[in-house]
């Protein structure tokens, strides 16, 4: 088994690039955004919840996270490996990660960074937010969006970096071009399957 952390601030292309890399690996998408997103739209307590949060431009509580991961791990037991898309955000989150694969065995091999900088990213977001409908699509969300980021987020980097486990890419190139970056990383561990 193989398991990927896609990191990087909001629109740095987690989103993005995570579909690229399952379907060229088969591979297992967790995305925590998408997830949450679709509670919200089916009304579910967990979704009134989080969308409290969401539409502040602030995280969602770790333990919701941490509870919604789990069941999502179990539905593929017999997975080739898993993409891990907006999570872990928090060091707490990170841990409980940790602790959720060491009982089913495996592990984190890689943690790839998207690292694009801030103007590049609110103008992704806002042109997201023209066409998504989500609610991240006026500067001041972005903005605080970004420092929820830097404070509670960008502590994750250094957890895999003293892990030995994280790569930095340059996240501000074209699509097909930082998906090329992203592949050669993953092929130390991995052959594609497409
Ligand atoms: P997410 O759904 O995870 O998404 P994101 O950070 O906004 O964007 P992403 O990095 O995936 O960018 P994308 O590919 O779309 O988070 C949404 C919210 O959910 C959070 O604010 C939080 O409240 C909550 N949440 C999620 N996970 C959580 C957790 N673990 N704990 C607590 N709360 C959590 O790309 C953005 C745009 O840029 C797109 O329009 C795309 O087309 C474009 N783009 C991408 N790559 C490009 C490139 N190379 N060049 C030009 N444009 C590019």
């Amino acid at each position: 088994m193989f398991n990927l952390v896609l990191f990087g601030p909001p629109g740095s292309g987690k989103g993005t690039q995570s579909e690229n890399i399952v379907n060229t690996y088969n591979l297992q998408h967790i995305s925590t955004g998408d997830l949450l997103r679709d509670e919200v739209s089916r009304h579910t307590p967990l979704g009134t919840e989080a969308k409290k949060y969401m539409d502040q431009g602030l995280l969602v509580p770790d333990e919701v996270v941490i509870g919604m991961i789990s069941g999502k791990i179990d539905d593929t037991p017999d997975a080739r490996g898993f993409v891990f898309d907006g999570f872990p955000r928090t060091r707490p989150q990170a841990e409980a990660l940790d602790k959720l694969l060491e009982f089913k065995q495996t592990q984190i091999h890689l943690v790839l960074a998207l690292d694009v900088p801030e103007p590049e990213l609110v103008k992704r977001l806002l042109g997201r937010g023209a066409t998504s409908g989500r609610s991240d699509d006026n500067e001041e969300i972005i903005a605080k969006r970004i420092k929820e980021y830097h404070s509670k987020t960008q502590p994750v980097a250094d957890y895999y970096n003293e892990h030995g486990k994280l790569e930095n890419i340059v996240g501000d190139h074209s699509i097909p071009d930082t998906f090329k970056t992203l592949t050669k990383h993953i092929n130390k561990y991995l052959l594609p399957v497409t």
